[in-house]
Parts: C-alpha cells; structure tokens; sequence
C-alpha cells in the first residue's frame, strides 16, 4: 500500500520576523480573536498539493528544481479576516510580481500533475489566526514587516500528538 503526505510549497518566513509577528499579534488582537498560529507555524502557502504520494512529490520537486527566478522582498503591512475559513491573516497591500509568478508556475505545474487548485485567485496570505470570532477588530494599519526572498520551500502538514505541525522538505533557491 503507497502512503501519501499532506504536503504544500510554501514561502518561509525568518524566524526573528516570525517571533517579532507573534509578538505583534499578542499585543494587537484581543485575547480571544481566534486560535493563534504557532510562531514556526507562521508561513505563505504558494500551492497547495493535498494528500500525495512519493512518485507525485518526485515528480513535483524536480520540476520545482527547474523554476529559473529572482528573488523579490516581501512586504506585510495589510491584514484581514475572512469569515468563512475563520481566519485572520497578513499579507502584502502590494504584491510583488515575482511572487505572483512563482505562485502561478507552481500552482499550474500542480494542477498539470492532477492536484486540484483553488479556482480563486491567489491571495498571498499568512494565517494568523484560525477558528476566527465573528467580531474580531484589526489593529490599524502601519505595522510592516518585510524581509528578501531567496528561497520557496516544500512542507509537509504532519499531526503529531495532538498538533499540526509543518515540517520543511526541500528547499530551492530564487536567484539575482
Ligand atoms: P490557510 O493558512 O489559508 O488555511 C497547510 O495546511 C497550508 O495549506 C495552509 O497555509 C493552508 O492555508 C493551505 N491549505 C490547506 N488546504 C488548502 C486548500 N484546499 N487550498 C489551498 N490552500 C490550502
């Protein structure tokens, strides 16, 4: 029997940058916003594959291992809710263009290996919060971090005694 993992390609955030966020967040959103993301939690889906198997993956990293592109920096200074997932998120006001081609190659090379995508538009977010209150107030606006890109990485979503955790696969570089 072939075993499959939940995996997804995703954008890493700097682990300063993560505990300065969790910091933020404790200090801008009410006590009960919603369930709070864990500081390595914290990251920016780029393709979600779902539940694949080894062959799916290999065949997924070796294309992703031929994807040419520069970095970019990456600003988050917008926040918001959504309250169908119930989620609270951070995202760039303004998304830089090599962010959205790297998301839209990995999303077709995806979607060409037969893992179904969103048909909503990308909207580069990191959750912060999950289980969201309906009411929950966002903290004004002038927060920002930003950090430069160099790298995508893939991850798989693993539920171990209890929790959710992503734990990093493989990792490639975005060149000059
Ligand atoms: P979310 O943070 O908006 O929930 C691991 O679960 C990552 O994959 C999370 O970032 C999650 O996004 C994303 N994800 C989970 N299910 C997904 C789906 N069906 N479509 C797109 N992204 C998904």
């Amino acid at each position: 029997m072939s075993t499959t993992r939940r995996l997804f390609f995703a954008l890493e955030i700097p682990d300063e940058l993560q505990q300065q966020i969790v910091y933020w967040r404790a200090q801008c959103f009410p006590a009960h916003a919603g369930r709070p993301v864990a500081a390595a939690n914290l990251h920016m889906t780029l393709a979600f594959l779902g539940e694949i198997g080894a062959q799916k993956q290999q065949a997924l990293c070796t294309l992703a291992g031929r994807i040419r592109q520069p970095g970019f920096t990456l600003t988050l200074n917008d926040a918001g809710h959504w309250p169908r997932p119930r989620v609270v998120w951070l995202g760039p006001r303004r998304t830089p263009r090599g962010l959205l081609q790297l998301a839209s190659i990995l999303r077709s090379q995806a979607a060409r290996s037969g893992c179904a995508q969103n048909p909503q538009p990308f909207h580069p977010h990191v959750t912060l919060y999950r289980q969201a209150s309906d009411s929950v107030s966002l903290p004004p606006p002038g927060f920002a971090w930003q950090w430069p890109v160099n790298a995508f990485a893939l991850y798989a979503s693993v539920f171990e005694r209890g929790r959710t955790h992503y734990r990093l696969l493989s990792r490639w570089p975005l060149g000059n």
